[in-house]
């Protein structure tokens, strides 16, 4: 069997991904349909010699599609559900407009590929830091079980799409200039990505604990975030401090990581993980792997690395849709 598939937002960074994993990963695609603004509208995007065309984005462009896959800005993406769901598509959603409804699921398919089955109609892809966090840590929760993280990200800008590459690329060459980003990032950091909310910690920063509790099914997890915008242009970092409820070493952390997947374990003192190494990769990297000082037997630190188009985005939303389409569901 072929399908009919949709990117919306097909002229940006991570559909550009979408297009790229679905043809790489020999998705069975009967028609492939790339929908964004009418800005962008008629502008031609080529992967391995195949051009497709941008199409503007209506009400309409759902008709006979089977699965549509989001990668566009949550209010413009809820503005579109009825019509979505009216044509009886799928949709798997990459911005934030759902993920925390109730009954919606979140999903990291390493992590809980079965919430996939609860369905109707809408799947949410979580944030590319939740993502890269959890696939690199969920080993070592079903081991140990976690029960705290303070994680400290470093984002790259293409985490603000297209847009956000450009404007750092303006500012390397010396216009210093900026609209995506709230200071210039050239040889910069910026510790805000989002708006800043009630608690003095931004939107971005309480991703990773709200989304982290609906993914892992539970409420008690507490992740303290501190989010900053680094001038890198492709991959996320983050430091990770976890504690656990049982005990774990390192020695331990490092034989369940080195067997995981989607994750490469690169932890040797001379080697360890950078976005040089994971940007364009599909595995979430992990190393300088340590234990705490005081918590001994309980906590870790690690250091990861993960492409945020891909499995921070695109690839996830890849992976759950060869899922429905494995599963018929
Ligand atoms: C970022 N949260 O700004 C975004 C990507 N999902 O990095």
């Amino acid at each position: 069997k072929t399908y009919n598939l949709a990117i919306l937002g097909g002229s940006g960074a991570v559909g550009y991904e979408m297009l790229k994993l679905l043809i790489d990963r020999n998705f069975p695609i009967k028609n492939l349909y790339l929908f964004a603004s009418k800005k962008s509208a008629g502008k031609k995007i080529t992967y391995k010699d195949k051009s497709y065309i941008i199409k503007e984005l209506h009400n309409s462009s759902f008709k006979d599609i089977d699965i549509v896959l989001g990668a566009i800005d949550a209010k413009i993406m809820k503005s579109y559900l009825p019509a979505i769901m009216q044509d009886g598509a799928i949709l798997i959603d990459n911005s934030s407009a759902f993920r925390m409804e109730k009954g919606i699921p979140l999903v990291i398919p390493e992590i809980n590929p079965q919430d996939i089955y609860t369905h109707k109609g809408i799947i949410s892809n979580p944030n590319c830091a939740t993502i890269i966090a959890l696939t690199a840590l969920y080993p070592l929760h079903q081991h140990a079980h976690i029960k705290r993280m303070i994680v400290s990200t470093y984002q790259a800008v293409s985490g603000a799409g297209e847009k956000g590459i450009n404007e750092l690329k303006e500012q390397i060459q010396g216009s210093f200039a900026h609209q995506v980003f709230p200071y210039p990032i050239a040889f910069n950091l910026i510790p805000q990505i989002g708006d800043f909310e009630q608690n003095d910690y931004t939107s971005e920063e309480m991703k990773m604990q709200n989304e982290g509790r609906k993914i892992l099914n539970q409420n008690d997890l507490s992740i303290s975030c501190t989010c900053v915008r680094v001038p890198v242009y492709r991959s996320h970092s983050l430091s990770i401090y976890v504690e656990f409820e049982k005990e774990i070493d390192v020695s331990t952390a490092k034989n369940l990581l080195a067997d995981a997947k989607g994750v490469i374990l690169l932890d040797d003192n001379t080697q360890y993980p950078m976005p040089l190494y994971s940007s364009e990769k599909d595995d979430v990297y992990v190393g300088r792997i340590r234990q705490d000082l005081k918590n001994k037997n309980h906590a870790l630190h690690l250091w990861c690395c993960g492409d945020q188009l891909r499995k921070g985005a695109a690839l996830n939303a890849v992976q759950i849709a060869e899922l429905l389409i494995k599963n018929h569901v």
